[in-house]
């Protein structure tokens, strides 16, 4: 058992990525179970000072939606002059129902909102490097998401959200790369499961195995407080 009312220490952050409706059921690129983390996230975030939400926003004709490429169908990939894209369905576009919060996600005027994905040419799906790996997408006030959380004192992240193997996973290997311990909470988050091309695997079972290289951890959120080194009753 865990203590309901327990804080997680003060360097360590809650990053919520892409809990909008387009990657739940019913949206324009559905995750199984998408919306079952919600719950989850929400009893979460109280036990947070800090708290980053992240929203994937495209502009219409986007350069990651399949429809913007001749000939090409979505989840096939595309050579970008940055590497290789995956193509998506259009979604997350600006204005759209799909670009929302899920609308059970509590949302705080104190949590830090950072959108991404916003450069017509250019995919993003961390909040911390856009696919480039380069480019930084930028808060309202011009500063990055590592700008941010160093100067609130930050050093640990707590990953939820969507997807686990795309924008989740991604903002857990740019957190490592720019010096922040990563914990994923892997209730609180679902996989695309995009079969590899070799056949081999999928990109569940890939990002598990990067993460695990990268020294992040993945726990349930019944054993976070444990992970983070919270006293236990
Ligand atoms: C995402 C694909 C395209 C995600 C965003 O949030 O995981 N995946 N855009
Ligand atoms: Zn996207």
């Amino acid at each position: 058992m865990t203590n309901a009312n327990w804080t997680a220490p003060a360097d360590t952050a809650l990053i919520i990525v892409d809990a909008q409706n387009d990657f739940c059921p019913g949206g324009a690129l559905a995750v199984d179970g998408g919306d079952e983390i919600i719950p989850v996230v929400n009893a979460l975030r109280d036990h947070f000072n800090l708290v980053v939400l992240t929203q994937d926003k495209h502009p219409s004709g986007h350069c990651s939606f399949a429809s913007s490429h001749d000939g090409k169908a979505p989840f096939e990939t595309v050579e970008m002059p940055y590497g290789t894209q995956v193509l998506w369905p259009d979604h997350c576009e600006d204005g759209s129902e799909g670009v929302k919060f899920h609308k059970d996600l509590i949302v705080q005027d104190t949590d830090l909102w950072l959108e991404k994905g916003t450069h017509q040419d250019i995919d993003s799906y961390s909040g911390f490097y856009e696919n480039d790996q380069k480019t930084q997408p930028r808060f309202a006030n011009g500063k990055t998401l590592t700008e941010t959380l160093n100067d609130a004192g930050i050093t640990r992240v707590v990953l939820t959200g969507l997807a686990y193997d795309f924008c989740v996973g991604w903002h857990g290997l740019d957190a490592v790369k720019d010096g922040f311990e990563v914990v994923v909470v892997d209730d609180a988050t679902r996989a695309i499961g995009m079969p590899t091309e070799d056949g081999q695997s999928d990109s569940k079972q890939d990002m598990d195995a990067q993460l695990a290289q990268n020294g992040v951890k993945v726990v349930s959120a019944a054993d976070l407080p444990q992970t983070l080194g919270v006293p236990q009753p």
